[in-house]
């Protein structure tokens, strides 16, 4: 039999009747237990939520890794720089030349029934281009549709105004004979902001090939097998941009909208799966970075 002084709080709480005195004494142990069960649940709940941060911290990286990405237009992150005719960045430096590739995609509308390329989105436009030269088209693309359009970011590096051209928009035109090619124009516009954007001129309704300076026009010939540079355009062949003439000095957004309906035999090839501008990479040749 336990000792009276030892006895458990169970133990009185059992007792019905209950001299004063040794109510006292079991209301001491029970305030003592009360007290360290308090503890012992602040400790608990410190515990719980500790690990419950922790928990909820990796699902969100979980979900975060394995959620499905939503292409429908979403707003762009702000940023201070958004004058489109801002000049460096806050914290950004001019790069080496030939800077690297489109890093996101802001916004991806292709034309209902186009799905071709879509399996790979976006990872299939962010690298270097994958030319199969004069003759014959990349399949390494993501089909836009006719008037279908996409809008990628630029952030390390963003693009740069620097001598001459600053990035190539790389399709996948090609001409068998040598003469002109088989095109699928779009129009290439820039912003800062992802919301002012100016446009390249590309009107091919009322303009011939190679249809002022429309995408989807040149025959791209550098891809990572033949090692032929993408930021050289006197050797890697896609269209040609030059942010100064727009009298824009620095864009982190590149639209690319088609308009191959403008073409006579639209009404046909607007109907396939793969029509419209067929989007292969963007190379940045004049790249501005964040300061290391
Ligand atoms: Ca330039
Ligand atoms: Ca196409």
């Amino acid at each position: 039999m336990k000792d009276k002084r030892q006895g458990s709080q169970e133990r009185c709480w059992r007792r019905r009747v209950l001299s004063y005195g040794r109510w006292s004494r079991c209301f001491g142990l029970f305030a003592i237990f009360v007290v360290l069960w308090g503890l012992g649940g602040a400790a608990c709940v410190g515990g719980v939520a500790q690990e419950s941060v922790v928990g909820d911290a990796t699902e969100r990286g979980t979900e975060a890794a394995s959620e499905p990405q939503a292409w429908g237009p979403k707003e762009p992150t702000a940023w201070e720089g958004s004058d489109l005719d801002a000049g460096i960045p806050e914290g950004y430096v001019w790069g080496e030349a030939g800077g690297g590739f489109a890093q996101g995609v802001l916004s991806f509308s292709p034309t209902s029934g186009v799905s071709y390329g879509q399996e790979d989105f976006p990872s299939k436009i962010l690298g270097p281009p994958q030319g199969s030269g004069l003759g014959k088209g990349s399949l390494d693309v993501v089909s836009l549709g006719c008037d279908g359009e996409i809008i990628l970011e630029f952030l390390d590096p963003m693009i740069g105004d620097g001598p001459g051209p600053d990035f190539i928009v790389f399709e996948n035109a090609f001409s068998p004979n040598g003469v002109g090619s088989f095109a699928e124009p779009a129009e290439v516009s820039v912003s800062v902001d992802g919301k002012n954007w100016r446009a390249f001129p590309c009107d091919p309704k009322s303009t011939s090939w190679p249809y002022a300076q429309c995408a989807g026009v040149r025959p791209v010939f550098s891809s990572p097998e033949n090692g032929i540079s993408p930021y050289d355009p006197s050797v890697s062949g896609g269209d040609v941009y030059d942010l100064r003439d727009l009298g824009v000095s620095v864009a982190r957004f590149v639209r690319i909208r088609d308009r191959s309906r403008a073409l006579p035999d639209a009404a046909r090839w607007c109907q396939a799966h793969n029509a419209g501008f067929d989007l292969d990479a963007i190379s940045v040749i004049w790249p501005y970075r964040p300061k290391p």
